[in-house]
């Protein structure tokens, strides 16, 4: 036997995955349903293949797959806009929307950016980077069609997090100025680390009251009989036996939101069906899923803050190179933490970035004087000021471009009131792979 007798024996070819075959949305609405957890796998596999090395976001996105295919498979974008929350979850919308063969080139020189950008595609339709800005922006669009008199369906697509953070209120507060409106609240219990706070807690109670799995269950039952026309009814029904007990407070339908779920987030047939039912309904609804982060990949499930945003990394062990030198913010946290053993009065503040801070080490050593407040740069820094009066020494740790949020508060309240809180600002300067919506570029300007 020759030698290229032998190698064509040998020669296997590789099954065809069914990602290769989706340029566009219409592609994906042209595959039998029972194939899409097919793509599921291959997009997942694609995802832990190349983030491991150009880094990203693995553990949000490995969340968001069924999501973001039901998603596709029910509305139709560039028409329909999907407006996400910080944005750092839609590398699969990307690769659904004619960047797949772009995909490699995310966060790198001259190549795709890492978060939503309005000029990188038509299907991309609201950018962002920084957390909290979906709702209102979507309602915005919601609004605008409304006085145009279009019809196309706006969907927020939010983690829990963004829940945590005071614009999403704002939103809210003002969401009856519109009639259609879908947000998907995704709800994995992760901020970058775990979430915080009351709102959180909140979340939590309706996930995990035995009820309301019951309540589950029935939605399940009406949103599989949503083809006939009792259906609304029924959902009427469901609720008012069920949900008033459970959800005292029943808080998004107090703002004007028709609450629906919790429902799984990766169930792509209920999901499909339940976006087809929301979808028809002409008030403001939000879907509550449950999804886990970093699903599919042991190493990102195992530890979900180092894998909400990594670098490069090992396929089998998600082993990442250890730092030459400790950073900055270790230095920071480590620092802070030693002042503090002799220093009563010192305190710590993070919005939501406990490891990348540093302030990790500060919370180890001393929780009783570490204070994590969710995304909320403008109450951290307030909430830094108030702790100031009262003659303690607070330090807030937190990135150059976050601080962009509190910079009102950095003249009215630490400069005019003459509040001595000492900033440990994180990441000046330009960011490479995360793009223009994380430079931190203005801080030495406006301090
Ligand atoms: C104003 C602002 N502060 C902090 C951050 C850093 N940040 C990026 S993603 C994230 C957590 C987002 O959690 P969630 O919205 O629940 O989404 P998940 O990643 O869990 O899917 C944080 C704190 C940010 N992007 N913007």
């Amino acid at each position: 036997m020759t030698k290229s007798d032998s190698s064509e024996t040998t020669t296997v070819t590789p099954p065809q995955r069914l990602l290769d075959g989706i340029h566009s949305p219409a592609d994906i609405k042209a595959l039998r349903e029972h194939d899409l957890p097919q793509l599921a796998q291959d997009v997942r596999d694609e995802l832990i293949r190349v983030l491991s090395q150009t880094g990203g976001h693995l553990g949000p996105n490995l969340g968001v797959v069924e999501l973001t295919i039901a998603l596709h498979r029910v509305f139709n974008t560039p028409r329909d806009r999907f407006v996400m929350d910080v944005s750092h979850q839609g590398y699969v919308h990307k690769m659904f929307t004619g960047r797949l063969d772009r995909f490699h080139t995310m966060r790198q020189f001259g190549g795709l950016n890492g978060f939503l950008l309005r000029t990188e595609s038509e299907h991309d339709c609201y950018g962002a980077g920084h957390a909290g800005t979906a709702l209102s922006a979507a309602l915005g669009m919601a609004v605008g069609r409304d006085l145009k008199g279009t019809d196309e369906h706006i969907v927020v697509i939010a983690g829990d997090a963004a829940f945590t953070n005071g614009i999403s209120y704002e939103a809210l507060n003002n969401v009856c100025q519109t009639k259609r409106f879908i947000v998907v609240l995704n709800d994995n219990e992760w901020s970058i680390a775990k979430n915080v706070g009351a709102i959180a807690n909140y979340f939590n109670k309706i996930v995990t009251s035995e009820m309301y799995s019951h309540l589950h269950d029935k939605a399940r039952q009406f949103v599989e009989t949503i083809a006939g026309k009792y259906a609304v009814e029924l959902a009427h029904k469901v609720e008012e036996g069920f949900k008033g007990l459970i959800v005292p407070s029943v808080f998004f339908e107090e703002f004007g939101l028709r609450y629906y779920g919790p429902i799984d987030g990766h169930d792509i047939p209920l999901l499909i069906r339940t976006f087809e039912f929301l979808k028809t309904q002409q008030e403001p609804v939000l879907l509550h899923i449950l999804t886990k982060k970093g699903k599919g990949y042991e190493p990102a499930i195992k530890q979900p803050d180092k894998f909400h945003g990594l670098g490069k990394y090992k396929i089998e062990s998600g082993e990442t190179a250890p730092t030459p030198t400790p950073t900055y913010s270790e230095i920071i946290g480590k620092t802070l933490a030693k002042f503090a053993d002799t220093n009563q009065k010192l305190v710590a503040i993070t919005a939501a970035m406990p490891s990348g801070t540093g302030l990790s080490h500060f919370a180890k050593a001393h929780p009783e004087r570490y204070f994590d407040v969710g995304i909320t740069e403008e109450h951290a820094a307030l909430f830094a000021c108030g702790l100031a009066t009262q003659g303690l020494t607070p330090f807030l740790a937190i990135y150059s471009t976050f601080f962009q949020r509190a910079y009102d508060m950095s003249i009215h309240d630490m400069a005019i009131q003459k509040l001595n809180v000492r900033l440990c600002m994180d990441r000046a300067g330009l960011s490479g792979d995360d793009g223009p919506t994380h430079h931190g570029l203005f801080d030495i300007g406006y301090l």
